[in-house]
């Protein structure tokens, strides 16, 4: 999901092969080929191959002119530091208090897990919330793949039930909200 929103703000034409996660789909030789990792998204860009949904949006944004386009090595530095950082502080806690919250059965939830997420989602929430005070993107003046990488984490905080006022402790509002293509 991220990278087809990262290519619509991009805005090069592109193909979009759909594959469900089924394993005839994934596992199949000439899928496993450009993904041996059996998992979507893959990016095929001429003779460049590409998996792991941040990295394809952050060569989108270095090889293509446009309003993504990286404008230095600061930025592209940045959108680095902030799309590591979202997901190794961010994605697996959001992912499993989206579990306890709204994905599971009800008999299968657990309310100790989601307590013990949301607390330890403080921490990096407060640090983005910082980030954020008085502006709206993460990078420079303007939207940046730093800000569509992040935001498209946080947005499942919306589904997990993570208060959205900025000013809440371990509330989260994602950057870049309302733009088109955003789900939050
Ligand atoms: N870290 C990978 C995760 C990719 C991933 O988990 N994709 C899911 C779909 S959103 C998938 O292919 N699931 C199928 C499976 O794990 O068997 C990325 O960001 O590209």
């Amino acid at each position: 999901m991220r990278c087809l929103w990262m290519l619509e703000e991009v805005g090069e034409p592109y193909q979009l092969i759909e594959k469900s996660t089924r394993a005839d789909d994934l596992q199949s030789a000439e899928y496993l080929r450009l993904n041996p990792n059996a998992r979507i998204p893959a990016l095929v860009d001429g003779e460049v191959v590409l998996w792991e949904s941040m990295a394809i949006n952050l060569y989108l944004a270095q090889k293509y002119e446009g309003p993504m386009h990286c404008a230095g090595p600061e930025v592209l530095g940045l959108s680095a530091q902030w799309s590591f950082w979202a997901v190794l502080e961010i994605e697996a806690l959001l992912l499993d208090l989206l579990q306890h919250r709204a994905v599971l059965p009800e008999f299968a939830r657990d309310a100790s897990y989601a307590e013990r997420d949301e607390l330890l989602l403080r921490k990096p929430l407060g640090i983005l919330n910082d980030a954020l005070a008085g502006r709206e993107y993460l990078v420079g003046n303007s939207f940046t793949v730093a800000d569509l990488n992040v935001a498209s984490i946080l947005v499942w905080g919306k589904i997990a039930r993570l208060p959205s006022d900025r000013d809440a402790v371990g509330a989260t509002r994602p950057p870049a909200c309302g733009r088109p293509c955003c789900l939050c």
